[in-house]
């Protein structure tokens, strides 16, 4: 459409310059101008046209254009309405921002706040700090005063260490001599310290007997008897009461005092031989003859008394042509009744006489009427009398009092007197406590 437009203007304008415009050129006649006129208006005519397709086409483009209006219209109020909400929405983070910010300002103020109050104690810690390393090295000053005035003391103390030195230095040149008399004097102490020891020691072991001794004494005036024969204090043989054990009444024993420093206690005496030694198993049990001369004092006091004290045993002997002979055992017990008075215990022996009695150590106690032996036969009839009888005996005291040296006949016998079956006219049996 502009196209057409441009065109018309270009061709009208054209046609007026073509007319006016030169001036060398005659102003027409009237019969020119019919001419002119004819071609003016066949130019105006096709102008027509022209102008009329061209208003056409302007009102098509009037109506593109209103429609274009309309559109861009639309589009505009979309643009609003899109800016409006940008807007709104621009608004609003403004104002969420001023929130943020209002937030930030008072926490930056609250910050700043603090941060002041951490300054103002900062300042604070380092003043104090200032006073304190002003007062430290006060200190420091005053400490090497003090360590100045120390050294000088140790200065004094070494030189009269010096000194001491020098002076033990001296000494030691002396001590080794010094040492040796000191080692012997020492020496000489202590040899009679030893010696004081073992005199209180002695001392004291004597007291203690002493003591002992005093104590059974008076025990023993208060029961009117003796614990042994050791404990009588005469040292003179005789009938004296005994207590056998502590807990039975004491019984009249006779005390030997003659061999061995006394004390010893008589279990059996044969001398004359006028006591019947052929009894029975009550009579051995309870003892028999008299206290002060021939008897057997009965198992059941040896029993108790062997039970109460560790005892010796010493057994002396005579011949009939009165040779004296003895053998000695340095431990001896026997059991209780219900054990047949075995002979418990025997110790080792010693003597003149052999060790004839090793023959009966375990045996049992027989008599005629109780045969307790080792034998097919009963050993106690056999013989006449009791004893300890294994398959018969080695030795026996108890046998009758004959002066034969026949084997089969029944007599006072110890084998090892004479190493031959002798009939012996004398035997004493003694105990004594080894404690
Ligand atoms: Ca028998």
């Amino acid at each position: 459409m502009y196209r057409s437009v441009w065109l018309f203007v270009v061709s009208f304008f054209a046609t007026a310059m073509l007319v006016n415009s030169n001036p060398n050129v005659e102003q027409p006649s009237p019969s020119a101008l019919v001419d002119v006129s004819g071609f003016s208006l066949e130019m105006l005519l096709t102008n027509h046209d022209i102008l009329h397709h061209m208003v056409r086409e302007l009102r098509e483009d009037a109506l593109e254009q209103r429609q274009l209006i309309v559109e861009n219209q639309v589009q505009l109020k979309r643009s609003l309405e899109l800016l409006a909400a940008l807007q709104q929405e621009a608004n609003d983070r403004h104002a969420r921002d001023s929130d943020e910010l209002s937030k930030f300002y008072a926490e930056s103020r609250k910050a700043i706040a603090d941060n002041r109050i951490k300054q103002e104690q900062s300042v604070d810690l380092l003043a104090k700090i200032q006073l304190d390393m002003q007062r430290q090295r006060e200190e420091i000053v005053k400490n090497r005063a003090e360590c100045s005035e120390w050294n000088s003391e140790w200065q004094k103390a070494i030189a009269n260490n010096q000194v001491q030195q020098e002076r033990n230095t001296g000494l030691l040149h002396n001590l080794p001599s010094k040492l040796t008399e000191l080692k012997l004097e020492l020496s000489r102490q202590r040899e009679e310290a030893n010696r004081y020891q073992l005199t209180t020691e002695k001392h004291m072991e004597q007291l203690n007997g002493d003591h002992k001794q005093i104590r059974k004494a008076l025990v023993n005036i208060q029961l009117d008897s003796y614990g042994s024969c050791k404990e009588v204090p005469t040292k003179v043989s005789g009938k004296y009461k005994i207590r056998m054990n502590e807990n039975i009444a004491p019984s009249e024993a006779y005390c030997y005092q003659a061999i061995l420093e006394g004390g010893w206690m008589d279990i059996q005496f044969r001398s004359s031989g006028a006591l019947d030694f052929n009894r029975n198993w009550t009579d051995y049990r309870s003892g028999f003859g008299t206290v002060n001369g021939e008897q057997w004092i009965g198992l059941e006091k040896i029993y108790q008394f062997t039970k109460e004290h560790k005892c010796e045993l010493y057994v002396g002997m005579k011949d009939f042509n009165e040779t004296y002979k003895y053998a000695r055992y340095d431990a001896f017990a026997i059991g209780s009744e219900a054990e047949g008075y075995y002979l418990k215990t025997l110790g080792t022996h010693s003597g003149t006489a052999g060790d004839s009695l090793r023959y009966s150590e375990g045996s049992k106690f027989s008599t005629p009427d109780r045969d307790n032996d080792a034998n097919n036969n009963n050993c106690a009839q056999t013989w006449k009398g009791g004893w300890w009888f294994k398959s018969c005996h080695q030795a026996f005291l108890n046998g009758l009092h004959r002066n034969t040296s026949v084997q089969k006949e029944g007599k006072i016998e110890w084998y090892g007197f004479s190493n031959e079956w002798r009939g012996l006219s004398f035997s004493r049996m003694l105990i004594r406590p080894l404690d």
